[in-house]
This record gives C-alpha cells, structure tokens and sequence, in this order.
C-alpha cells in the first residue's frame, strides 16, 4: 500500500463526504460505493449520505463540465459512480413502510439521455409509498401515453435535463389535451433548466425542484385528488 493513500474508513465523517466528492469526479465507483457504506453504518440517513455526498458532488461535476474543463467521458465516469452509490441508497430509500399513496409512471423525455435525478425521484417516491413505473429514458409521446393506457396512474411525471428537450414535454400535454386525458391525471415535471414558469407555460400541474419537493407535491396533488387529509 502507497503511504499516501486515503482509507476513507479512518475520516471523519466532513473528510469523508468531501473525498467521496474528489471521488465521484474522478468517476472511481468503488471507492464512492465503499463511501455510502461507510456512512450509512456511521448512522447517517440514506437521504443525507445521498443530497450530501451524492448530488453535492455531481454538482461540482456539473460546474466543470459547463465550464469545459470535463468532457463527457469524465461526466459518464461520474455518472457511472453516482449510480454505484445510489444503488446501494435505493432499497434504504424504497424501505420506509410508508402507507400505498397511488401510482406514478416517470420517464424522461425524447431526445434526452439524463436519467440521474429521474431514478432519484422514482426512488424517493417508491420511499415515500408510491408504486413507481419507469420507463426509462428518450421517450416519445406515443410511450408516454401508452403508459398511462397500461398502468392507469395518478401520476405522469417528466423529467428533462436539456434546454432543447424540455419543450417536449409541451408536447405531451398538448397531445393530452388533444386527446381529451389532460385532466384525468396529475402532471408533475423537473429537471435542472425547468422552472416554475415554464411548468406553468406548459399547462403542467406543478414544477419539481428536487425529488423530495416531488415527493411533497405529488403526495399533496394526491390527497386533493382523493379528496384525503394531506400525510
Ligand atoms: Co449532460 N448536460 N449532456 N450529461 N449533464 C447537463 C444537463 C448540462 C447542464 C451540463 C452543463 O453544461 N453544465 C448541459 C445542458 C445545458 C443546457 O441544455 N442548457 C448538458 C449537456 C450540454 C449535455 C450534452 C449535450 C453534452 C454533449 O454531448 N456535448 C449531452 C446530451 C445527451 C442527451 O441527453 N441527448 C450530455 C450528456 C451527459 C452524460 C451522458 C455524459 C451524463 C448523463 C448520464 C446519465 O444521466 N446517465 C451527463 C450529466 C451527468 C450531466 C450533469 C453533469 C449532471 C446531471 C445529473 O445527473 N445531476 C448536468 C449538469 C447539471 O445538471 N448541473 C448535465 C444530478 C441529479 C441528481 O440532478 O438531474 O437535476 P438532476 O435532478 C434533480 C432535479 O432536477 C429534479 O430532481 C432531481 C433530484 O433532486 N428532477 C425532477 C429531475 N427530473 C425530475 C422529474 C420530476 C421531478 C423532479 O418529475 C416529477
């Protein structure tokens, strides 16, 4: 063994969390899967070892690769290591006991790859007591619709991490529209270029920030809908 090389097991939980974000931009899956572990058995929730050193550290990458200073086969590494670690997060996520609150089908939209914050969301609503059908990314109107035809959910959620994709989601709802199913279900959108205005623009019921605001709104649409106290 190198001198200089880091056990992560002997940080403290601050030098721990700051190495995983060292770790995840230099796309190293291992040690990031070895990090969540790590924290998980110091006792940190599964939400924080993920907002904390997960999402924190795509942010950097994220800055960087804006920047020009990461290409994409660095941010694929990234990615790649991201998922590592919320693989390991996702059954503590999903694992709450939480009471069945409806169903959502989620997938991103067409043209677009991203799927990073959608399978985060997927989770945390599967946490939060919803039965979550994914479809995954680059989906066309015709899938979309399909889906809701098949599975019959309170919920359409669309995900959109380009500013050239994101207008497809208007698409959607149009179609929806034009097809006279808008209002038979609860449209709930995000993705990092979105924003409130623009849900609003599209005819979306709410725009998502993150997955717990998701997990907050849909539960809140769900309950009007339902006509329940909000839980
Ligand atoms: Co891309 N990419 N990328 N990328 N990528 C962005 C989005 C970008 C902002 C980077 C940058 O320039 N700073 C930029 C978009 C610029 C723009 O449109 N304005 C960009 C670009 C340009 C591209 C390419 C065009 C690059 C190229 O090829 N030259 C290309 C496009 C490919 C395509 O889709 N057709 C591309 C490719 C890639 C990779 C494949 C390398 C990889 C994706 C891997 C994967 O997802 N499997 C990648 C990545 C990783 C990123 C960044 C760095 C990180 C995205 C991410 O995973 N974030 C991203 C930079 C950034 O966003 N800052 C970037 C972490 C995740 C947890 O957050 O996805 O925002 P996020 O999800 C959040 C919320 O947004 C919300 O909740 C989530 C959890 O809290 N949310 C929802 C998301 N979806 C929701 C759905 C809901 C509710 C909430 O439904 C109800």
């Amino acid at each position: 063994m190198a001198d200089d090389e880091i056990i992560l097991s002997e940080l403290s939980d601050d030098e721990l969390v700051l190495q995983m974000h060292d770790d995840l931009y230099d796309g190293l899956r291992e040690e990031i899967e070895e990090g969540v572990n790590i924290l998980i058995a110091r006792g940190w929730a599964p939400y924080d070892a993920l907002t904390k050193a997960l999402v924190a550290g795509m942010t950097i990458v994220g800055a960087d690769f804006r920047d020009g200073i990461l290409f994409v086969p660095e941010v694929l590494l990234a990615a790649n290591a991201m998922k590592g670690g919320m693989a390991i997060l996702k059954p503590l996520l999903i694992a709450t006991g939480a009471p069945r609150m409806g169903k959502m089908v989620i997938g991103t939209v067409k043209g677009d790859i991203h799927d990073i914050g959608k399978n985060l969301v997927g989770m945390m609503m599967e946490g939060a007591g919803f039965e979550v059908r994914d479809l995954g990314i680059n989906n066309s109107v015709d899938k979309y619709l399909n889906a809701l035809d098949e599975e019959k959910p309170d919920i359409l959620g669309m995900s959109a991490l380009l500013t050239t994709t994101m207008p497809y989601m208007k698409v959607v709802i149009d179609t929806m529209k034009e097809r006279g199913m808008r209002d038979d279900y609860i449209v709930l959108v995000g993705g990092a270029p979105l924003n409130e205005e623009f849900g609003r623009a599209i005819g979306a019921d709410a725009y998502c920030r993150d997955a717990a605001v998701a997990v907050e709104t849909a539960k809140a649409f769900v309950a009007r809908k339902h006509n329940r106290p909000n839980v």
